[in-house]
């Protein structure tokens, strides 16, 4: 066996990596997910991230199995045999029996290999595949429903494969094999069904019901215990899905889910509290110099200003030097992912900022795909203004560096008066001319498909943000994600995320949330809330979040117009910083990263899978250490130059007197490595508590 033991202490004192006679030579690892290398939401990013630490752990005995795609495959992964002859084995018994399997190595961090299932070339097995499913455990799958199919199939295969190479290895390793969501629970479900001597894990990354739930505007929270969860996934037809992620879940060894709040959620959905919680982490890549971050945040903010200048041509009577870019990004699920109390929230923002007479102005994107019919004539001619602009100016100054040269040349200094001529002024007027609009700066950028159903333009039309000239508040609806090639703004998200300001994601149901989660780790400050798993997770981890630029709504034990407000009053507050508190915040949000990094989350994962062992094979793992495991014991302290009281600055903002913008010689000194030191020393880690995981 190998037994490893490796720590790293991360400079915030926070151990990051712990390995502790990991048993990994003796056992294969496979993790089974729908979107390994297929990226439709958050749990790719939750697979991809991950990968790296789990390579460094098991190295070749590390699996993935996804779907294949042609496309996927070709683009992103470098076909090769499996390491494992007893891997080939199953593969080819699969392969001689008519079905497509593929093997090769992901071309991501740590090059996972990955095994995928081509699920259309085994379709022809489906018919008999769900007789399988209804004998084993009486559940049945419609015609229609062509996800729940595709997930019967993969999970068939996989079940398959797994006999395969449990029959070829015997008791000469042992499997361990973690599934994530419904759409690759069949797998599990049909491995224990048919007693494969596998140990298995299942997380869930949210619950069928509570997504439905929430969207369909239920008061949630305050009825987890009313719901009858049979009778509502009926009428939403969704039954035979929910039975198989109830399945799924009750027929793990260990069942994990990502968050507390969606732990407690999946005890009422899916009755069974899972055994372990396992945060959702980043691979996060620290700057060898330490305000790297802070130049990208310029560079893209410089960026973003570009953009502003053509969107808001001939309206620009704001000072870009005082503009803040705020931003929510996510899939379109307005309420669900907090956009109606968001756009109720910049209505008041709008007015506090206009009766304080706060010369401050705020421009937000939504950046959510919707349908469109591609980019509005408007938003590309504000560009092309801008542009226009631009050429001109660099030819007079050409010119005018020509003419400034040549007279130098001859000895004399020009007369300024005349050294451009008339036709040079004819140009610039005319360039100018060109930026005179009849009409506002458009609020989306894209010709909406169904503009006058559509529930941010509604609200917009509502509150009466059309980007008039008097409004503090700006709204840019960008309905496609962010690409670097687009002809209007050229940048892709992460570039983007860096050059804002805030972001805020007030969701009601987020199980994680990875959107705030990676403005942290880009040092962006952002605001989330308490029925967000990161949001709650900060809550317990960081004394004073918001003093670290993690604002947090209160949507649980408040009314929707309470937390408006108090979203009104984050925001509000935000843009009241000088640009000097701004840095220290943003330096300070940065330096909770150590936080979110898989070589710290990690951990829990790796509790999981021997938890599983444990339970799949007692007699010989055990799991003596698990009753001393917590993760509790770890906490960031309130930073040391926050004011104990709020009254001198507004509340949990970096510690500042009220000079103006860039008069940093003014300031009191302030040194953030010694800060950060400071509060280095006051972290408790769970080391220091006792409470490490067990060996
Ligand atoms: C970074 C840069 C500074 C710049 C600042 C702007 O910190 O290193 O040079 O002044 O960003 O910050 P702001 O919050 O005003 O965009
Ligand atoms: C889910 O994706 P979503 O945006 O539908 O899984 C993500 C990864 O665990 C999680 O971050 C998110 O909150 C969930 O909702």
């Amino acid at each position: 066996r190998m037994s490893r033991s490796l720590s790293i202490t991360s400079l915030s004192g926070l151990s990051l990596l712990e390995e502790d006679d990991v048993p990994v030579e003796n056992i294969l690892l496979f993790e089974i997910a729908w979107e390994v290398t297929n990226k439709v939401g958050g749990i790719y990013t939750v697979i991809q991230t991950k990968a790296k630490i789990t390579v460094d752990e098991w190295g070749d005995h590390f699996f993935m199995m996804g779907p294949y795609y042609e496309h996927n495959f070709k683009t992103q992964v470098e076909q090769c045999d499996p390491p494992t002859p007893a891997i080939k084995k199953a593969m080819d018994a699969l392969i001689n029996s008519g079905c497509q399997v593929y093997c090769g190595r992901w071309l991501i961090e740590g090059s996972p290999f990955v095994i995928l299932f081509d699920i259309g070339g085994s379709a022809w097995n489906v018919d008999r595949w769900k007789g399988d499913l209804w004998d084993t455990c009486g559940i049945g799958i419609p015609y229609h429903d062509r996800e729940a199919n595709d997930a019967l199939i993969f999970g068939s295969l996989v079940a398959w494969f797994f006999k395969e190479l449990t029959d070829d290895i015997g008791e000469e390793k042992k499997v361990i094999a973690h599934f994530h969501e419904w759409q690759a629970g069949v797998g599990l479900v049909l491995l224990r069904s048919r007693k494969i001597p596998i140990a298995t894990v299942f997380t869930t990354h949210a619950t069928l019901l509570g997504r439905y739930l929430c969207a369909g505007n239920a008061d949630f929270y305050n009825n987890l215990d009313k719901f009858n969860a049979d009778q509502e996934a009926g009428e939403r037809q969704i039954y035979h899905r929910y039975c198989l992620e109830r399945a799924a879940v009750h027929c793990a060894h260990v069942f994990t889910t990502v968050s507390q709040i969606t732990a407690v959620e999946a005890n009422h959905m899916l009755h069974r509290n899972p055994d372990v919680v396992t945060p959702n982490g980043l691979n996060v890549k620290k700057f060898s110099a330490m305000h790297e971050f802070q130049n990208l945040h310029s560079t893209n903010k410089s960026r973003i200003q570009e953009f502003v200048r053509g969107h808001f041509y001939g309206h620009l009577d704001f000072n870009l030097e005082k503009t803040l870019y705020f931003f929510i990004a996510g899939r379109y699920e307005f309420s669900n992912k907090g956009a109606d109390i968001f756009l109720e929230s910049l209505s008041r923002l709008n007015y506090l900022l206009k009766v304080h007479k706060n010369d401050v102005t705020v421009v937000v994107f939504f950046i959510m795909p919707a349908k469109t019919n591609n980019f509005n004539v408007e938003s590309l001619k504000g560009q092309a203004v801008r542009k226009q602009l631009w050429d001109t100016a660099q030819s007079v100054k050409e010119k005018f560096g020509k003419r400034l040269y040549e007279a130098l040349l001859s000895g004399e200094i020009p007369d300024m008066n005349t050294i451009l001529e008339r036709d040079d002024f004819s140009i610039m007027k005319r360039a100018i001319y060109a930026t005179q609009r009849h009409s506002l700066p458009p609020v989306t950028t894209h010709n909406m498909l169904d503009d006058s159903t559509d529930p941010i333009l509604n609200n917009v039309r509502r509150i009466n943000l059309f980007n008039s000239r008097n409004d503090r508040v700006k709204i840019v609806f960008h309905p496609e994600f962010l690409s670097s090639t687009s002809p209007l703004l050229p940048m892709d998200y992460e570039e983007f995320v860096r050059g804002c300001h805030l972001g805020v994601f007030p969701s009601y149901y987020e199980p994680w949330g990875y959107t705030p989660a990676e403005c942290t780790v880009m040092g962006i400050p952002s605001v989330t809330t308490n029925l967000s798993g990161f949001g709650c997770f900060m809550e317990e981890h960081v004394s004073d979040p918001a003093a670290y630029g993690i604002y947090i709504v209160d949507r649980r034990f408040r009314s929707a117009d309470e937390s408006c407000n108090q979203l009104t009053h984050f925001m509000f507050g935000f843009c009241q910083q000088s640009r000097r508190q701004r840095i220290i915040q943003r330096n300070r949000t940065e330096r909770l990263s150590d936080l979110l990094d898989w070589r710290y989350l990690g951990r829990f994962y790796m509790r999981a899978r021997k938890l599983a062992l444990s339970r799949a094979f007692p007699d010989e793992y055990k799991m003596d250490a698990l009753a001393t495991f917590q993760a509790e014991g770890f906490r960031y302290p309130r930073p040391q130059s926050v004011p104990p009281s709020p009254s001198t600055s507004v509340p949990s903002t970096p510690h500042h007197s009220d000079v103006e913008d860039d008069d940093e010689e003014d300031e009191e000194p302030y040194d953030e490595d010694e800060e950060a030191e400071r509060d280095r020393q006051n972290i408790k880690t769970p080391d220091m508590l006792g409470a490490v995981p067990p060996g």
